[in-house]
Order: structure tokens, then sequence, then C-alpha cells
């Protein structure tokens, strides 16, 4: 995390690109002179112009391609060069050593968009939205990311409604009543409203999660496997082999679910397992979505599923029919549960809280409920007062002048 305490204005270099085996990976490095600072040691990098990329080899590292951006036009307003090498960890970790032999330091999570910040390259609110778009569990989140209005427009909203009832209160005698109480109704309507959203927002990049459930042996395990693509449950021929649970997560479709492989529902002497259906009770209960190949539950969260259905079919229309050996009728399955999915969350924000803002928004909240409690405007005043000052703490506001708030207000001549 970045703090006072550790920031720091020399170079730093971060991996863009997940850690593994892969074609390519990227590491980023930002800072000042940079050409000076490492154009001896990779070779043509102080001949690169704005924008351009270069095949070069470095040596005792790799074959890279080098792209570079002078400041100020890059992301950071600083130098950057992207330095694409062979997608492996040992050589991540040979280009690390090489970097910090040369005084370049690892950043902190997010310091290339804070280092945009403070060098007037986007707004705060644009890093904290570009930091949304990369945790967006689903195109639905994503879309409503890029569209919604900006949270912190209708922070400032709320702010110069508090201080103008804060002005309406203090200077009592100038305003009517009706107008105050409708000035304390919009207040409160307003922070109803935002916290109204923000709950929608957290809502919707909760990661819903699915439930495989069904006696031992039906199948789920490989069902399991057969929907993440790739093997992770234990699958056996011996009845109550998977004791524990297990997840995966999968993104079909542009939708990011949670899927759990249950232990089963088969009565059994053995405490291992009864453990295990007590488990199973418990995922079913929290489970947004449960996939069940045993007999048949008439549930609006429930899709009944036949499984094995390579060996045989259930004629049921309800009846989902599907083979996690073979894989025919997962992508029906799996569109089933998509739709289902989508059914239960069908309200969309209008404004888009990040998760960081939510504990603020519920205090906001509490706050305005301190403010309805009260029948006196003196005390009203008073948590209005508290109300006003949290929100420039949020903005990082020094406090600001009553008076001049109350005299600005004042028709000209008066
Ligand atoms: N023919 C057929 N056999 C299956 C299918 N799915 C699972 N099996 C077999 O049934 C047995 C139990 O499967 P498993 O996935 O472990 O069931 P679970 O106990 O419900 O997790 C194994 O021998 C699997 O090979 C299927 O779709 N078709
Ligand atoms: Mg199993």
């Amino acid at each position: 995390m970045i703090t006072p305490e550790n920031l720091y204005s020399g170079p730093v270099y971060a991996r863009a690109t997940p850690p593994g085996v892969s074609a390519l990976s990227m590491i980023r490095i930002t800072g000042n002179s940079l050409k000076d600072l490492l154009g001896d040691s990779i070779p043509g990098l102080r001949d690169m112009a704005q924008g351009s990329a270069r095949y070069r080899h470095i040596p005792d590292v790799d074959d890279v391609v080098l792209v570079w951006f002078a400041a100020p036009k890059s992301y950071t307003g600083e130098d950057i060069l992207e330095i694409t090498f062979h997608g492996n960890d040992i050589i991540y970790d040979l280009l690390c050593t090489f970097l910090e032999k040369q005084g370049v330091k690892k950043a902190h999570p997010g310091e290339f968009s804070y280092r945009a910040v403070i060098n007037g390259k986007m707004s705060i609110e644009k890093a904290e939205s570009i930091n949304d778009i990369i945790r967006a569990t689903s195109l639905d989140e994503l879309k409503l990311i890029r569209s919604s209005s900006s949270v912190s427009r209708k922070l400032e909203e709320i702010l110069t409604l508090a201080r103008t009832l804060l002005v309406d209160i203090e200077s009592g005698i100038e305003f009517d009543e009706d107008g105050t109480t409708d000035g304390l109704f919009g207040l409160l309507s307003e922070i109803d409203f935002l916290y109204a959203q923000a709950l929608l927002s957290s809502e919707k990049h909760r990661v819903p999660g699915v439930l495989l459930y069904g006696p031992p042996n039906c199948g789920k395990s490989t069902l399991f496997n057969q929907i993440l693509g790739y093997e992770r449950a234990i699958v056996s021929d011996i009845p109550g082999t998977t004791r524990d649970y297990i997840e995966g997560e999968c993104v079909y479709r542009g939708v990011t679910f949670r899927i759990t492989d249950s232990a089963g529902i088969r009565m059994s002497s053995e405490s291992l397992e009864d453990k295990g259906i007590a488990l199973t009770k418990k995922l079913f209960s929290s489970a947004d979505l449960v996939i069940n190949g045993g007999e048949k539950i008439t549930s609006p969260k429930i899709i009944n599923v036949h499984m094995k259905s390579d060996l045989g079919i259930s004629e049921d229309s309800e009846i989902t029919n599907v083979s996690g050996l073979t894989g025919e009728g997962v992508s029906d399955l799996l569109n089933e549960i998509i739709l289902k999915l989508n059914d239960s969350v069908h309200n969309s924000p209008e404004i888009w809280v990040t998760s960081r803002l939510l504990d603020d928004i519920s205090d906001i909240r509490n706050l305005a409920e301190s403010i309805e409690r009260e029948n006196l405007w003196e005390v009203r005043a008073l948590h209005i007062g508290k109300l006003i000052v949290f929100l420039e703490g949020l903005f990082g506001y020094e406090g600001f002048d009553l008076y001049g708030n109350i005299f600005s207000r004042f028709c000209v001549g008066k």
C-alpha cells in the first residue's frame, strides 16, 4: 500500500500481466530520465522514439520487445518503458534482479495510477474507475462502471445541500420553516438514494454461487470438472469420496460465478461424511442457485438435472439432461445458469459506487438518521455540522466559512 512513509519518487517497476506460464509477459517501468538510467544496459534504448517498439536482447535476461513512452506523454506522466518477455517466471526473476541492480524498485499496488493522479494525468475518480474496470466480474458490471454517473458528484451535491440547510437553520429568522423542512427532506432523500445505489453496486459486484447437489455417485464431480474445463476435484467410484467441498470460478458469456462441488446427501454412519452432509445443507441455503442431480425439487433457485444423460435421458420437460462425461447438454445447462443468475439480479444502479466507499456511505446514512430522529432544529444543526465535516473529510477540504456562506446567499444590498 502507498503510505506517506513509503512514498518514493524514484523509478519503479511492476508486472502488468499475471504470473505463471504464458506466451508473453510484460513489465512496466516508470520514472524520470529512464534513458539515462537504463540506456547503458539496455541496447538501443537511447535511440527509441515516442511510442515506438523495438525487438532487443537484454544480455543474460531474454529477447524482449521494448515500448517507449517519453514523459509527459505516458500513463503516469513520467518516462515509461514496457518490456515484453517470454512468459516464464524464471525470466521474470532475472529481469527483476537486472532492474533492481540499477536502482529500480518494485512498485506498490496502485502506484502507477497514484503517480498518474499526482502528475495530473487523471482524476482520482478516473483512477478508481480503472481499478473497478479491472475488478469487474460481469459484462453487466463493466457496462455499468463505464456508463454510470459519478459518485463524487453525488457526494458533492449532498455536501452542498447540507451546507445550504445549515446556513438556513443558522440564519433561521430569515427563512420560513417550510423551506427549511423541504431542505431537510431533500438532503435525507438524496442520502437514502445514494445508500441504495451503493448496496445495488456491491450486489452487482458480488460473485454469485452455484452449488452442485445430489446423492453420491450421481456425477457431480465429473460435471464440475467439465464445467470448469479442467481437473480439480477428485473423481472416484467409491461413494462419498468428495468429503469436503471444492470451488472453482467460471466466466461464461460475460458472467462470473463460483461453482461448488458438494459432499452429497446420502446418509452414512461415517462421521466424516455426516460432517460433509451438514456442510452441504449450509451450502444449499447460502447458494444463489442449485444444480440438483437428485430427486426433483421445485424451487426458483433450483435447476433440476438428469445426470449421465449419455446412459439414457429424462423425458420430463422441467429436467435438463446433461452428461459430465461426454459434455453433452453442458452448454444448455450453462445458458440456463446464466439466465437464472441474471434474473435474480435485475436491478442495476444508476450510480456506480466503488466498494471502498460503501462503508463511508453507510456512515453518512447513520449521520442522516441521527438528523432525522431529532426534533429540535438546534440539535439537528449540530448533526448536520458533523455530516458536513465528514463529507469534507472525504474530499479533503479545509473547514468552511459558515458566515461567508450565510452572507453570500443574501441579496446584494441587504
Ligand atoms: N456414463 C457416465 N458416467 C458418469 C458420468 N458422470 C460421472 N460418471 C461416473 O460415475 C461415477 C461417479 O462420478 P462422480 O463425478 O464422482 O460423482 P459424485 O459422487 O456425484 O461426485 C464415476 O465412476 C464416473 O466416471 C456421466 O455423465 N456419464
Ligand atoms: Mg464427488
